[in-house]
Formats: structure tokens, C-alpha cells, sequence
């Protein structure tokens, strides 16, 4: 029988991620007043072979601002423009862009992000050429406007792909984390077909307030994996893993029951002068070495925001994340 609503299987603990040596690797730069506090939560993109990192940076304005860090093998940075790469230009983003999630489609970097008035809290989506954005051309970023005008939401994520012939979302009406698909890329999105994906989990758990998608869903030979942050009664933030069914995305195959990374680092837990102790919280995340597709033995570098003060980095390979026996179970019938 067809299974009603979302489809949660309590299943296998997951593996846990594995923290990069040189963590934190971004930290925010007293000369820059618009990073001089805090850099955090990134984006995270391959182009021509290098990685990519989008940060959410915030200065002596507090205004958030994005950032770019550049580098060659995913773990070491590079390059750091001076200079943020994109900033707030409308009303209902006058206090910041934050969150950046970047998919590459068709060409194009689609960006989502919060865009915060002060007042409201909403998604934005804006694009740039992938010519444009390696030439650094800022200003030919296009700002496509709010994909819900009005509605209070946040951490939206687009798959990288169309799946089923279709652009699909994730994104979060508290509590949960929706899921929606639509035949154009653009705003406002379809307000009909949206469902929800998963909830907080019940009881005292560490997802058991409010989750949300973290970085964009990758692609894995069994379905898409989704890295979402859950948050627990005191406010601490982790990270949990989903399996979702490869062509149609709502279905869930698999939820980790226990968080697959927690605030337990200095820097993640509460550095002197960080901005929101225990936090661990990820907007972005690439195969270590570029695919299509991701095998049980490719390794996954997942970079989020620790304290909402730096960025950091972990792995994990696919077959450590995301257990033997849910790649194997039988997948439910269409
Ligand atoms: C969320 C967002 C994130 C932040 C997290 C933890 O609501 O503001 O940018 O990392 O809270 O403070």
C-alpha cells in the first residue's frame, strides 16, 4: 500500500564526521570591517577544478555580507578577496544575506539565501554566470527577488540537478523541512505541492526542536544525501544525514538517528568572543574529488560554520556516512 505523508524509517546510526587538522580553516579579519567578527556558514562549489567558498561574513556593521575564499584541493585556502563579492541591495535584505547555498545549473551559480529586513527573515534567490563569477564580475549578479514573498523561511537548498524533469527545493517553515518542485527557476516559487519532508523527531533529542536542510543534496549511487542540522531544547545546533530516494526525492529511505557531528571543539563550543556558542551548522559540502555520482568509497568534505565565528571542515566516506544495510534495503514500491 502506498505510504501516506513522509516516510521516516528509523534505521542504523550513522558514521561519524571526521575534523579536518587544520581547522578552523577561515577566521574572520580584524583589517576587513566587513568580516572583522565573524565568518561562518559557506557555500561551497567546484569550478575548473578548485573549491569554491561562499561565506556569510559579518563586520562592525553586523550586516551580513558574502565572502569568497578559494581553494585548489578543498582543504587549504588559497585565495581570500578582500573585498565581499555580494551585499545587500533591497529593502527586505537591508540587514543582511545570509546563508548562502550555491548550486551550478545550466551555466549559472543559483545562489539561495536569507535575506533579513530586520523585521522578516525570507529566501532570496540571485545568479551569476559561471563565466561572470570567475571573471568576478560582482555586479552581474541578478537578483531574481523573494521566492516566497512574506513568509517567514529559511535554509532553502536547491537540488543540483533537475530531478524528474523538475527544479526542486528544500526549505524550512518552522519546524520542519519542506520539500517542493517546480517547473521553472524562478520567483516567486509555486506555492501548491509543497509537503513536508521531515519534522523534529519527539522527546529531548538533538533534533527535536527544529530541523533544516544544510548543504545542497548530493548525489550518491543510492539516492540523494542530504547533510540537515537539527537543534535540541538548549539551542545546540548538530548535524544529522538523510537518505533520499534517487527520482523521487520525498521519499524519505533513511534518517541517522544519533547527530553525525556536535559541538565538541573549542571553536565549535564557545571560543572567546564567538557569536552563538554550540553551534555546528553547514551550508555546503563537495565530493573530494569531483564526480557525478558518489560510490560507497568516495570521500565527502562537508564545510559549515562553527559558533557562527569561523569555518571549518570535516570528512566522511559515503560508506561510513550512510550504513551498509540502508544502501542495500529494498526500496519501498512507487
Ligand atoms: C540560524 C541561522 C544560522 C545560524 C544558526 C545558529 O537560525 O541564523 O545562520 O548559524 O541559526 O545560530
Amino acid at each position: 500500500m502506498e505510504p501516506e505523508g513522509p516516510v521516516y524509517i528509523e534505521g542504523p546510526p550513522a558514521g561519524r564526521l571526521k575534523r579536518y587538522r587544520g581547522n578552523p580553516i577561515l577566521e574572520p579579519v580584524r583589517e576587513h570591517p566587513w568580516e572583522s567578527l565573524f565568518v561562518f556558514n559557506p557555500a561551497a562549489v567546484r569550478l575548473q577544478g578548485k573549491v569554491f567558498l561562499l561565506y556569510r561574513a559579518m563586520g562592525e556593521d553586523w550586516v551580513s555580507r558574502i565572502g569568497l575564499a578559494i581553494s585548489g584541493d578543498g582543504f587549504g585556502v588559497l585565495e581570500r578577496l578582500p573585498e565581499p563579492i555580494f551585499w545587500p541591495e533591497e529593502s527586505w535584505e537591508e540587514r543582511g544575506c545570509e546563508d548562502p547555498r550555491v548550486v551550478v545549473m545550466e551555466g549559472r551559480l543559483w545562489m539561495l539565501y536569507t535575506a533579513y529586513s530586520r523585521v522578516l527573515a525570507q529566501i532570496a534567490l540571485a545568479s551569476i554566470s559561471v563565466e561572470d563569477f570567475l571573471a568576478g564580475r560582482w555586479s552581474r549578479w541578478r537578483r531574481h527577488g523573494l521566492l516566497f514573498p512574506g513568509v517567514a523561511n529559511k535554509d532553502a537548498v536547491l537540488f543540483p540537478e533537475r530531478v524528474g524533469g523538475r527544479y526542486v527545493l528544500l526549505h524550512r517553515v518552522e519546524p520542519a523541512i519542506w520539500i517542493s518542485g517546480s517547473e521553472r527557476l524562478q520567483c516567486p516559487w509555486p506555492t501548491e505541492g509543497h509537503r513536508i519532508l521531515v519534522g523534529p523527531r519527539s522527546g529531548l533529542v538533538w533534533d527535536g526542536v527544529k530541523v533544516g536542510a544544510g548543504a545542497q543534496p548530493l548525489k550518491t549511487r543510492h539516492g540523494w544525501l542530504l547533510i540537515y542540522h537539527g537543534v535540541d531544547y538548549r539551542s545546540v545546533y548538530r548535524l544529522g544525514a538523510l537518505l533520499l530516494d534517487g527520482e523521487e526525492p520525498e521519499r524519505v529511505i533513511w534518517r541517522s538517528p544519533n547527530p553525525i557531528l556536535e559541538p565538541e571543539e573549542p571553536y565549535e563550543c564557545s571560543p572567546q568572543g564567538c557569536q552563538v556558542p554550540n553551534v555546528v551548522f553547514t551550508c555546503g559540502a563537495l565530493p573530494k574529488e569531483e564526480r557525478d555520482t558518489l560510490g560507497d568509497e568516495d570521500e565527502l568534505v562537508i564545510y559549515y560554520g562553527a559558533a557562527d565565528t569561523s569555518i571549518a571542515l570535516a570528512t566522511v566516506r559515503v560508506k561510513d556516512l550512510c550504513p551498509q544495510e540502508v544502501a542495500s534495503r529494498p526500496r519501498l514500491p512507487r
